[in-house]
């Protein structure tokens, strides 16, 4: 007989930051959770799961997965968009977890089954300067990590995105009414970064998997620059070098340079990177599966790259909540073409409210053999921790005007 969804709901929670989590149970009993976090903006997410997509989703069969994305992305006629895309991401996640669960399986073996036996992992390694960020890397690898993020601050600026300054680990939003105000000079940091890295390569050897991100402050000239100057670096990628509002960007960034490129944590859909993808013009598609339809349509992505020659790094920072974080781990064990998955790791506050069979060991994550994603909520502890506002910075130039943070 065909089970039912008989409720959806949308917990918004703030263990030490805030995530917003759908949870769908069925006639049957069965719950599925689906993250639906959408750092600095949480709460229109939440409004447009509770106001207007849970009340859709009542009475429907909970198996036809594809059919209800189709359903919400075609019949919705406002199509795409962040807010959207991650609200249907939450609702496939969570139809995903709910089929494991019916079935007895864990979801990559619906997938497909397992292409490998673990997915590599990168982290975040942080420091001001040069000492402290080599310091921070040695601490990194000595928890086992083979590929690691670098950022440093950049001399005459005070604060840098992905650089945490005193005791607490980097958080990208801080939490208070207004956002955080940063002042940005892409010449200081075009003449610092290349250095840095050299420096941070000639530290760790050839082996260590290097990564950077350029975080969408660069004109395509500037990121060809960069790119060009740090070819014998070797990195393993770098990231967000212009903002990709404009796919053609990047043609000019891969004529000039061989150095590896990663783009796409901001994308909702296929049609944001299809020409990056179809033209070859970069190496690593970014997408993460709460900010781009869920699973359903990041394994299309992923099957378009596969083409081309195009890997998957989908985006893990720790704004995307371990639901969503196993949800990649399944995908990534099941696709022939994933590359690599960031892993920034949670407070383990954070850990407890989302209890989860995933692990990490030795530089690589699995997402575990329970039924369904294999994540958990504990909604009582979520309770005692409620929203609180919170903006990810903006960023000023030095005559005050904005640019992309
Ligand atoms: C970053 C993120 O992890 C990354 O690559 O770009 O930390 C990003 O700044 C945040 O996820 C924004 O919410
Ligand atoms: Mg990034």
């Amino acid at each position: 007989m065909t089970d039912k969804i008989i409720s959806a709901d949308v917990l918004v929670c703030s263990p030490t930051r805030n995530f917003v989590t759908l949870k769908i149970t069925t006639a049957d009993g069965v719950v599925g959770y689906g993250d639906a976090t959408l750092n600095g903006r949480e709460l229109s997410v939440a409004s447009y799961l509770r106001d207007h997509v849970a009340p859709l989703l009542i009475g429907r069969d909970p198996a036809r997965i594809e059919d209800t994305w189709q359903y919400l992305y075609r019949g919705v006629y406002w199509r795409r968009g962040p807010v959207t895309m991650a609200a249907i991401g939450a609702v496939d996640v969570a139809l995903w977890d709910i089929k494991g669960k019916t079935l007895g399986q864990p979801v990559y073996q619906l997938l497909g089954g397992a292409v490998r036996d673990r997915v590599l992992s990168y982290t975040h390694a942080t420091g001001w300067d040069a000492p402290a960020l080599l310091d921070s890397v040695d601490a990194k690898r000595e928890k086992g990590f083979q590929a690691i993020r670098v950022q440093s601050g950049v001399p005459g600026l005070d604060s840098v995105y992905g650089v945490h300054q005193g005791a607490a680990g980097y958080e990208p939003a801080s939490r208070g009414a207004l956002p955080v105000e940063e002042v940005w000079d892409t010449d200081a940091y075009l003449n610092h970064a290349p250095r840095i890295l050299e420096a941070v390569r000639e530290h760790v050897g050839p082996e260590l998997k290097l990564l950077h991100d350029a975080h969408h402050r660069l004109t395509p000239q500037q990121a060809a620059r960069l790119g060009k100057s740090v070819e014998h670096v070797d990195l393993f990628w770098l990231e967000d070098v212009t903002p990709a509002e404009n796919q053609d960007a990047l043609r000019l960034v891969r004529n000039h340079t061989t150095t590896p490129l990663a783009i796409g944590e901001v994308f909702n859909t296929i049609w944001d990177c299809q020409h990056l993808i179809t033209e070859q013009l970069i190496d690593f598609i970014r997408v993460a599966i709460v900010h781009a339809g869920g699973i359903s349509h990041v394994r299309k992505i992923f099957a378009l790259a596969e083409v081309y020659q195009v890997r998957g790094g989908p985006h893990g920072p720790s704004d995307v909540s371990p639901i969503s974080l196993g949800a990649s781990l399944h995908l990534g064990l099941a696709t022939p073409n994933f590359g690599i998955q960031e892993y920034m790791g949670y407070d383990p506050l954070v850990s407890e409210v989302f209890p989860h069979a995933w692990s990490f060991s030795d530089g690589h994550l699995t997402p575990g053999d329970v039924p369904g994603i294999g994540v958990n909520m504990n909604e009582e502890l979520a309770e005692k921790y409620p929203y609180e506002q919170a903006y990810l910075p903006v960023a000023r130039r030095r005559d005050g005007s904005m640019t992309d943070w």
